[in-house]
């Protein structure tokens, strides 16, 4: 048990790993980290909760977001640069995440945080008893992540990637020519259209006839990925970038499909 606590182990049968992952998902905190007094939301927020009766949420406060000053860009390739932002610094701002101890679509955004160094804080989500934040921020689909930026909530991944990359220049995600942006956009979308979903959908969850059929797909995807990826150290090249990112959690999830593939 004590080397999967570190991550699956290929051999060990799925059951046990998804006990290990019930129990911890099961952990009960002394002290919630979603229980606040307060949920700060920007006047716009406050207008559609109204619109839609909901205006009643405990704990909703008006927050008057401050006017955003960009950061001092720093990062990869700038002479000069300054280093980390400090803490201080930066938590002038509200960046918080809502998140789950173990979702790929979170964790693509807590690397795209840490690459660009912008400290924020993080709301750990139970998702079998969503908070009364996730349903404010996401009420459509009333899942994580979301990010919040000064009382703005941004939901689904990718655009919270697209969202950092705009808001915070430093350590750039993107190519700048806009040809090799959409490739980049098609791949991250190809990712999770393609791979993602049919990895932890069909491969993972279905049987027989299905399942075989999930396995020849994921491998034919596999090899676009692997053929995009020929004589590149990352998918854009020599740094990283939102591909790498939006395709990081195969690095997790891989092990778990593994023995189903050979
Ligand atoms: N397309 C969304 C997918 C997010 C998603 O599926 N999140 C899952 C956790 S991995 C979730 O919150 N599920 C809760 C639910 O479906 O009720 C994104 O990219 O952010």
């Amino acid at each position: 048990m004590t080397r999967i606590q570190k991550g699956p182990v290929r051999g060990i049968s799925l059951k046990l790993q998804e006990e290990e992952r019930e129990r911890r998902m099961d952990f009960v905190p002394e002290e919630s980290a979603i229980k606040i007094d307060e949920i700060k939301v920007d006047k716009e927020t406050i207008d559609m909760l109204a619109a839609l009766g909901m205006s009643d949420i405990p704990g909703l406060v008006e927050f008057e977001p401050q006017p955003f000053v960009p950061p001092q860009v720093f990062g990869r390739g700038q002479a000069g640069a300054p280093g980390r932002r400090k803490k201080k610094e930066s938590m002038a701002e509200e960046v918080k995440l809502l998140k789950n101890w173990s979702s790929p679509y979170g964790l693509r955004v807590v690397w795209a945080l840490k690459l660009k160094g912008i400290e924020y804080d993080e709301a750990l989500e139970d998702l079998s008893n969503k908070s009364s934040m996730l349903l404010l921020y996401n009420p459509v689909y009333k899942k994580i992540p979301v990010f919040v930026h000064n009382g703005k909530p941004i939901c689904e991944s990718l655009l919270i990637l697209e969202y950092l990359e705009e808001t915070w220049k430093q350590t750039p995600l993107l190519p700048e020519d806009p040809h090799q942006r959409a490739l980049a956009r098609f791949w991250a979308k190809f990712g999770d259209e393609k791979v993602l979903q049919t990895m932890r959908l069909d491969v993972l969850l279905k049987q027989g006839k299905q399942q075989e059929e999930a396995i020849v797909s994921i491998i034919e995807n596999f090899k676009y990925l692997e053929e995009e990826l020929k004589g590149k150290k990352f998918f854009g090249g020599e740094t990283i970038g939102l591909v790498d990112i939006a395709l990081g959690w195969l690095a997790y999830h891989f092990n778990v499909v593994e023995d189903k593939l050979v």
